[in-house]
C-alpha cells in the first residue's frame, strides 16, 4: 500500500479541503479500503464533521435530510461497487424529492475500471446504475481535473431543479498528486429569466379571477413571502406534503395539505383559477391525475419538461417561483376583487378536513393532538417514515413552522425516518428533532439508532409498534379477503434493543401515557425513544388502507 504523503499534497487531500472550502461542514459515510485518502484528508484537516453511519443507505438518507433541513448541499462518501449499491434506495428518494446531495462515491484503479477484470468492489456498469438515481453523474479522470469536475458536480446539485448528483474518484486518482494552484469557489447558479409577457398573460387572468387558488409544492419552498402576499390580497392556497407551511399552516385561507379532501374538491369546484407553483401534482396527491381541478390551470415551474406533464394547462410559465410571483405582484393592485367568502370557505373546508381525519384516528387522537400542540411551537424538524400515523395525521394534521422542518419519504419507501432524523438533527441543532416511525420501516434502518447515540444528536423517536406491517395488512383485508400473508413480523423487544445502545427508551401502553412521556423525552440529552404499544391501545377508528383511494385524505 502507497504512504500517504503530508498534508495536501494528493487530491484525496484535496478533494477535502475543497469541499470545505466550498463551506462543507459535515459529510456522512462508511469508510473504506477506497475513499481512505479523502477521509484520511478530511480527518488530518479537521475542517468537516465526518458522521461514520452503519451503512450507505443511512448515510444517504441522512445527507438528503441535512440538505432539506439547512437548505445547504449534502454529502456523502460511500466506498464502490455494493457500498455505492447500498446507497441506490436512498438515493431514490432523494431524486423524488430533488434533494441538493452530492454523492461522492469511488472507483477501482483505473487500469481494471470499465472493463469486468473482476478487481474486487467492482461493479463494471457503476455509472450505468448511479445514472438512473443522479440528476447527473460525473468521474474525475486524473488530477488535471480534480476542481473542474468538482466545481461542474456541485453546480449540477444545487441549480434548479436541484437533485442528487455522484461523483466517481478512482482510488488510484486519489493518490496522485494533486495540482495545488487550482481552488475551487462556490458556483454561482443561474435561473432562466422570468417571461415578461406570460407574466402580463397571468396577470390578466388573475384580474378576471374571482376565487383563485395557489397549490404550493417544494419547488415553492424559497416563495413564501411571495405566496403569503397572494393570499393576503385575496387568494386561497393549498400545498402538496413538499410544499408544506411555504403559506403558514396556521393561516385561514390555506387548506394545509388537506389537498385531496371532499371538502378540498368542492372548493376547487368553485374556483376558477388554479396557479401550480413548483409542484409535480404526484399521483398519490391528485388521485393518480384524476382529480378535478379548476380551469384555467397554469403552472410555474424551473424545470421546462415538466409543463403539463401531469395535467393539461393553459399557460406554462418557465421559471423560478419567488422570482415569478414577485413580477406577478408588481402587476397586481394591493387588494384583488376576489370572492371575500373565499377565504371563510377554505377555513371551514379545512377544520371539516381535519375534524374527519381526526375522528378516524380514534385512540391516537390524544397523540396527535398533543404533537399538534408541540412540533410547530418548538420549531422542531418533524421526519417520518412511511407508516400509518404519518400517512394520517403526520403528513397534514401535526403542523410544521416553516417548509424545511418537514422530512418524509415522499417517494413511499419505508425504513428511511431513523437516518433522515439524524441528517436534520445534525442541520438543527438548536432544535430538538422529533421523528415518526413504524415498528417495520424501523427494522430496515435500525442499525443507525446506535448512530444516533455515537453522534449524541437530540432526537425523539416516536415508534408506532403495531408488532406488523400495519398498511400491508389493511390492504390485505380490503383487496385480498383478509389473507394477510408475510406482513407479520418478529419485532424486537425495543426496550432491550434501545438498553443495548444506552438509548433512553419508554412505552405508552395508553394514550394517556403517551403526552408526559413524550415530553420528558424533551429534556433527554441525546436520542430517546418512546414506544407507542398499539396492540394495546388498539385499531384507529378509520382503517387506513394505502393511497391512493384510501381513507378520507389519505394520501402518504
Ligand atoms: C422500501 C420499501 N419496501 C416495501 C414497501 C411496502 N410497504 C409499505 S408500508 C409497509 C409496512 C410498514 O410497516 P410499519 O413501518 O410497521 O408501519 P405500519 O404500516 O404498521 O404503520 C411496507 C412493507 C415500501 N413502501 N418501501
Amino acid at each position: 500500500m502507497k504512504e500517504i504523503p503530508s498534508m495536501t499534497q494528493i487530491v484525496g487531500y484535496q478533494i477535502a479541503e475543497a469541499l470545505a472550502d466550498l463551506g462543507v461542514t459535515t459529510i456522512f459515510g462508511v469508510i473504506s479500503i477506497h475513499n481512505m485518502p479523502i477521509l484520511d484528508g478530511i480527518a488530518r484537516q479537521g475542517r468537516i464533521r465526518f458522521v461514520p453511519s452503519r451503512g450507505e443507505a443511512g448515510a444517504m438518507n441522512m445527507a438528503d435530510a441535512y440538505a432539506r433541513v439547512s437548505g445547504k448541499l449534502g454529502v456523502v462518501l460511500t466506498s464502490t461497487g455494493t457500498a455505492a449499491g447500498n446507497a441506490a434506495g436512498a438515493q431514490a428518494e432523494a431524486l423524488t424529492a430533488g434533494s441538493r446531495v452530492l454523492h461522492i462515491t469511488t472507483q477501482i484503479d483505473r487500469q481494471f475500471m470499465d472493463r469486468d477484470r473482476a478487481a474486487i468492489h467492482d461493479v463494471p456498469k457503476q455509472p450505468a446504475m448511479l445514472s438512473g438515481l443522479s440528476k447527473a453523474v460525473f468521474r474525475i479522470w486524473d488530477e488535471k481535473g480534480v476542481i473542474g469536475t468538482l466545481d461542474a458536480a456541485v453546480r449540477a446539485a444545487s441549480t434548479a431543479p436541484t437533485g442528487p448528483v455522484s461523483l466517481e474518484i478512482p482510488i488510484d486518482v486519489q493518490h496522485l498528486e494533486a495540482i495545488s494552484d487550482q481552488k475551487v469557489r462556490p458556483p454561482r447558479t443561474a435561473l432562466p429569466p422570468v417571461d415578461e409577457d406570460a407574466v402580463n398573460q397571468l396577470a390578466e387572468l388573475v384580474r378576471a379571477a374571482k376565487r383563485p387558488m395557489l397549490w404550493l409544492g417544494g419547488g415553492a419552498r424559497n416563495a413564501g413571502k411571495e405566496a403569503l402576499a397572494l393570499v393576503e390580497r385575496g387568494f386561497g392556497a393549498v400545498t402538496s406534503t413538499q410544499g408544506r407551511a411555504v403559506v403558514p399552516e396556521t393561516h385561514p385561507a390555506t387548506l394545509g395539505a388537506f389537498n385531496m379532501t371532499p371538502q378540498a374538491r368542492a372548493i376547487y369546484a368553485r374556483c376558477d383559477l388554479m396557479i401550480v407553483v413548483g409542484s409535480r401534482l404526484r399521483g398519490n396527491e391528485t388521485q393518480n391525475n384524476q382529480m378535478e381541478l379548476p380551469a384555467p390551470l397554469v403552472q410555474i415551474d424551473v424545470e421546462p419538461t415538466q409543463a403539463g406533464r401531469n395535467y393539461p394547462v393553459d399557460l406554462f410559465l418557465c421559471s423560478d417561483a419567488a422570482q415569478t410571483l414577485a413580477a406577478l405582484l408588481a402587476r397586481l393592485p394591493d387588494t384583488l376583487a376576489t370572492d371575500p367568502q373565499l377565504a371563510h370557505d377554505i377555513a371551514i373546508a379545512r377544520a371539516q378536513s381535519e375534524g374527519q381525519l381526526r375522528s378516524g384516528l380514534g385512540p391516537y387522537q390524544q397523540i396527535a393532538d398533543h404533537l399538534l400542540s408541540m412540533v410547530p411551537a418548538g420549531r422542531h424538524p418533524w421526519v417520518r417514515d412511511i407508516t400509518i400515523s404519518n400517512s394520517t395525521f403526520g403528513n397534514r394534521y401535526v403542523q410544521i413552522a416553516a417548509p424545511h422542518l418537514g422530512v418524509h419519504a415522499l417517494g413511499g419507501g419505508i425504513g428511511q425516518g431513523i437516518a433522515m432524523a439524524i441528517g436534520a438533527a445534525i442541520a438543527a441543532p438548536e432544535s430538538r428533532t422529533i421523528a415518526l416511525i413504524g415498528d417495520g420501516g424501523a427494522q430496515l434502518g435500525m442499525a443507525e439508532l446506535i448512530t444516533a447515540v455515537d453522534e449524541g444528536l437530540d432526537i425523539t423517536y416516536i415508534l408506532m409498534n403495531d408488532a406488523a406491517y400495519g398498511v400491508i395488512e389493511n390492504i390485505q383485508d380490503a383487496q385480498y379477503e383478509g389473507r394477510r400473508h408475510f406482513s407479520k413480523l418478529k419485532t424486537p423487544d425495543f426496550g432491550t434493543l434501545c438498553k443495548a445502545i444506552d438509548m433512553p427508551h419508554s412505552k405508552a401502553a395508553a394514550s394517556e401515557d403517551f403526552a408526559a412521556l413524550f415530553d420528558a423525552t424533551l429534556a433527554v440529552n441525546g436520542p430517546a425513544m418512546i414506544e407507542v404499544d398499539m396492540v394495546s391501545i388498539g385499531p384507529f377508528a378509520t382503517v387506513f388502507a394505502g393511497p391512493p383511494a384510501g381513507a378520507a385524505g389519505g394520501a402518504r
